[in-house]
């Protein structure tokens, strides 16, 4: 049997905003992934020690406090950092085009926007997933 996809949906600082994160670990977890959610103020350190420990295939920031911009970066470093090469970095939330933009252009995966289609993610989730198997 196919091994189920792992991904830790994770909220970091002070960001109080956890409709989102919920509402998309419950599509994930509809699709069929397994999920582990965070719960809120997490340091980006916590976030990549949880990824580590529960050996996850993908972390999913939900980052609706504006602090995206820093807490990305850290978290692309930390995983860098802990050798997490293989896990991927997706996310959503309040962030401009031209931030998603820069963000990605630093090595993030997908981010979504207010509006997203939650099945897109869980489509691009299992792609990447299937791309990384050959
Ligand atoms: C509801 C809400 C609140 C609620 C939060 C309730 C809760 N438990 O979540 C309350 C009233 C508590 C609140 C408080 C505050 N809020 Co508020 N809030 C909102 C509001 C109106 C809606 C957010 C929401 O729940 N949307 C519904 C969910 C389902 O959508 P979502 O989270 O955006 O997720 C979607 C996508 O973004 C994406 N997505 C998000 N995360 C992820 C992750 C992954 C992996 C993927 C694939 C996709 C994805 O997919 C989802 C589905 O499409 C927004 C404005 C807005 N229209 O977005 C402001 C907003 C986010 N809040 C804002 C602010 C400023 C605050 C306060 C600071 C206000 C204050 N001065 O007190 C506080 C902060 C509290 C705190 N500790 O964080 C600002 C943030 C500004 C910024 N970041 O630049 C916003 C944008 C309002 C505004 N226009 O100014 N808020």
């Amino acid at each position: 049997m196919q091994q189920k996809i792992r991904v830790l949906v994770a909220k970091a600082g002070l960001d109080g905003h956890d409709r989102g994160a919920k509402v998309v670990a419950a599509t994930f977890r509809d699709a069929g992934f397994e999920v582990i959610y965070t719960g809120l103020r997490q340091t980006p350190e916590m976030i990549v020690t949880a990824a580590l420990q529960e050996d996850v295939d993908v972390i999913a920031l939900s980052i609706l406090s504006g602090a995206h911009m820093t807490v990305f970066p850290r978290l692309l470093k930390l995983m860098k950092e802990q050798g997490l090469d293989d896990v991927l970095l997706t996310g959503g939330g309040i962030i401009s085009d031209e931030e998603v933009k820069k963000l990605m252009d630093m090595g993030t995966g997908r981010l979504f926007q207010p509006g997203a289609s939650l099945h897109e993610a869980v489509d691009y989730i299992r792609n990447w997933r299937m791309a990384q198997r050959h």
